[in-house]
């Protein structure tokens, strides 16, 4: 298939003197003494990638003799390698983690897992060496997994549409059941394996009427074989819930937390899940959000609603992730003192410590939703006694959906490093979520898939790295964009120096490119209603969502300040919250996001806030017209429909960029009446 189905697990046929490099290591595998599916994944694996790239069909042993192996070990099979590694290091291993070993005498390389899924990932560790042609001479490295939880939300729906999917229809889903097409799920799961993620929860967190039956025996049976399908993969099965289940459901006529018929109800309905598949994950709830049923309507809290549930999972060793998106969607515009941005926090913080061992709170990056740029969530480090996990979001609902080019890993590098100081300076979000600050049971990362049924998975070929390199970042946050870029590409693409040069520098760049031409100064929104994509400045400015502007004729922005405004940037740690309080220590790019200020405001740069807008804007379309040129200059060095498709994707973003130009321009010269210093066209 050419048009990208392969995406970073091409194995693209390697040039004879990259082959020749190769080779001698390249004859035979050793296998473990204890076979699984998860190694015979890994056996899989390594017999298609390397058939692929150097047309060598390796031989099966279970004994490690003469040269040319690759070893697969986990810690039973030490005496295969007794000598050879260092038994300190197989100590530092956790239950994901590897070592790999050269060993230049036998032309040999060990990959040892302390279990079968340390053999998975080292294996794809091992293929992406050399997709991307590194040594394997001298490799001495142990890994492990930073994150416990590494984790991946479908947002797909029975019918077979996936929300806020721009890829096609899912790929778990059509016509209300399963689709039969479980070979495309097993690749799915490769591919999510390979980038490093461990757990996947494949239903919409919006749980409508078929989808909340998928808990029941007529579903049961293909929810067991798409966990077959991942368990091979190293990958736990999780399901989104609908919290009205008892009623819905069970035909109870409540769904009160702390009702015995509603309590016993759960705890036979999720023992009846783990006789269909006994190592289920466990559940995502998203409750009291956006008019899903949840706790309240019983004068119960978030605490009650969650523990509920966790009792009834905790016998099973299932996990509740309970997602912090709370707040009020019917809000009135005129209403100055309600700030959907508090909303998390004031909900959640008090109840800090009330949660059971095995609920997780489920917190997006930022307190509103997703935008291009907005601040860090204040929850973060701010409940030390409530397991924390951070949810992203790789589908691009308001970063041009998979039309634009818009590369988010510089985005999530800047989340993870960003200081909480919740235990003083130190406290990065990374090391919150990744639970070496306190002592969370469970933590991890989750986000938002971007992939569908589209032959390319992801719609636009491209967006494949922020899939790829969402999974590679939540095994290890310390990877520089740079690398992870570097990697995609040369998986994809191959190593031809220009491709690799050319493509990461576009993508690398590719945020701040969106972020130039839409909406400024970290304010957000501006986009057209409900499906959201394109501008449209006042699109949510009367509207109950609680994401406003605030532009008039002097001055934009929202002022979340505790001297004047919502008070919002208060609920940061000190540090944090006086930068933010303060418009000059404020950074120029989140300043609209906390403060109101006239056009004529200077920003750090020196610029008026006009000025600025007007700037980037056209700076913006420059670059994205760039873009497009460059993509076109690699014409004959990518696959002829993978160059075809990305191409009329960058012919729409340079089109689409000048009607965001236009319309923000225009929109802000009417209100202000205040002229581009640059006299350029502004309508
Ligand atoms: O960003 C908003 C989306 C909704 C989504 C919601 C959520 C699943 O526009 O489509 O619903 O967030 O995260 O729950």
């Amino acid at each position: 298939k050419e048009n990208g189905y392969e995406s970073w697990l091409a194995y693209l046929p390697k040039s004879e003197v990259t082959k020749s490099n190769y080779k001698p290591f390249l004859k035979n595998i050793v296998l473990p003494k204890k076979d699984s599916v998860v190694v015979n994944s890994s056996k899989e694996e390594l017999l298609r990638g390397i058939s692929s790239m150097f047309q060598v069909e390796l031989t099966i042993s279970t004994v490690f003799e003469g040269t040319s192996n690759i070893v697969l070990a986990t810690a039973d099979d030490l005496e295969q390698v007794d000598g050879l590694i260092d038994t300190d290091k197989v100590a530092q291993l956790n239950s994901e983690g590897y070592l790999m070993k050269s060993v230049p005498e036998s032309d040999s390389i060990i990959i040892l897992g302390k279990t079968d899924k340390g053999i998975l990932y080292g294996t794809f560790h091992l293929l992406r060496l050399l997709q991307t042609e590194s040594s394997l001479q001298n490799i001495d490295i142990v890994e492990n997994p930073r994150n416990q939880i590494r984790m991946l939300n479908e947002w797909d729906n029975m019918d077979g549409s996936v929300e806020r999917g721009y890829s096609g229809n899912s790929l778990f889903f059509e016509d209300n059941r399963f689709v039969r097409d479980w070979d495309r799920i097993k690749d799915y799961a490769r591919m999510l394996s390979s980038s490093g993620l461990n757990a996947v929860a494949f239903n919409n967190v919006n749980v409508h009427e078929v989808e909340s039956k998928l808990i029941t025996p007529e579903f049961l049976p293909d929810v067991a074989k798409v966990a077959d399908i991942f368990r091979a993969y190293g990958i736990k099965t999780y399901l989104s819930i609908n919290y009205a289940s008892p009623i819905e459901l069970g035909g109870l006529d409540t769904a009160d937390p702390l009702d015995e018929n509603v309590r016993n109800w759960w705890k036979e309905k999720v023992k009846e899940i783990y006789e269909y598949i006994p190592d289920f994950g466990g559940v995502v709830v998203k409750a009291d959000s956006e008019h899903r049923p949840g706790p309240f309507t019983y004068g119960r809290n978030h605490a009650d609603g969650s523990n509920m549930l966790a009792e009834a999972f905790e016998p099973f060793g299932g996990i509740v992730f309970w997602r912090c998106f709370v707040y009020n969607c019917l809000q009135d515009w005129r209403d100055r003192s309600t700030d959907r941005a508090r909303a998390a926090y004031d909900h959640f913080k008090p109840l800090d410590g009330e949660f059971n061992d095995n609920v997780v709170l489920q917190i997006k990056n930022g307190p509103m939703d997703f935008q291009v740029r907005e601040g860090v969530s204040p929850l973060f480090g701010a409940m030390p006694k409530t397991n924390q996990v951070l949810e992203f979001q790789v589908a691009q609902e308001y970063t041009g959906q998979q039309r634009h080019l818009c590369y988010l890993i510089p985005q999530w590098k800047e989340i993870l490093d960003f200081d909480t100081y919740a235990q003083g300076e130190g406290t990065p979000i990374k090391s919150v979520v990744d639970g070496s600050k306190f002592p969370y049971t469970y933590c991890g990362i989750t986000a938002v898939s971007n992939s569908g049924n589209d032959e390319n998975w992801t719609g636009h070929t491209l967006a494949q790295a922020n899939l790829y390199g969402y999974g590679r970042l939540t095994w290890n946050p310390e990877l520089s964009s740079e690398e992870i870029t570097d990697e995609w590409v040369k998986m994809t693409f191959g190593t031809d120096p220009v491709v690799v040069k050319e493509v990461s520098e576009m993508l690398l760049g590719s945020w701040r490119t969106y972020e130039n031409y839409t909406s400024p100064l970290g304010v957000g929104w501006m986009v057209n209603p409900n499906h959201h994509y394109g501008p449209n400045v006042d699109g949510y400015e009367y509207d109950r969502w609680g994401t406003y502007h605030f532009a008039d004729w002097k001055g934009i922005g929202v002022d979340r300040t505790v001297a004047t405004g919502t008070g919002y940037a208060g609920q940061y740690f000190p540090e944090n919250a006086e930068m933010y309080e303060n418009v000059d220590t404020c950074p120029d790019e989140l300043l609209l996001f906390f403060h109101h200020v006239p056009y004529t405001h200077k920003l750090k740069s020196g610029k008026t806030v006009i000025q600025h807008i007007y700037d980037t804007h056209f700076e913006g379309v420059e670059e994205a017209e760039e873009l497009k040129s460059r993509w076109s200059s690699l014409e004959g060095k990518i696959p002829p429909m993978i160059f075809q498709g990305v191409l009329e994707r960058f012919e729409h973003q340079v089109e689409h960029s000048k009607e965001w130009r236009d319309i923000i321009n225009t929109y802000f010269y009417r209100k202000s009446g205040i002229a581009d210093e640059k006299n350029r066209k502004i309508y």
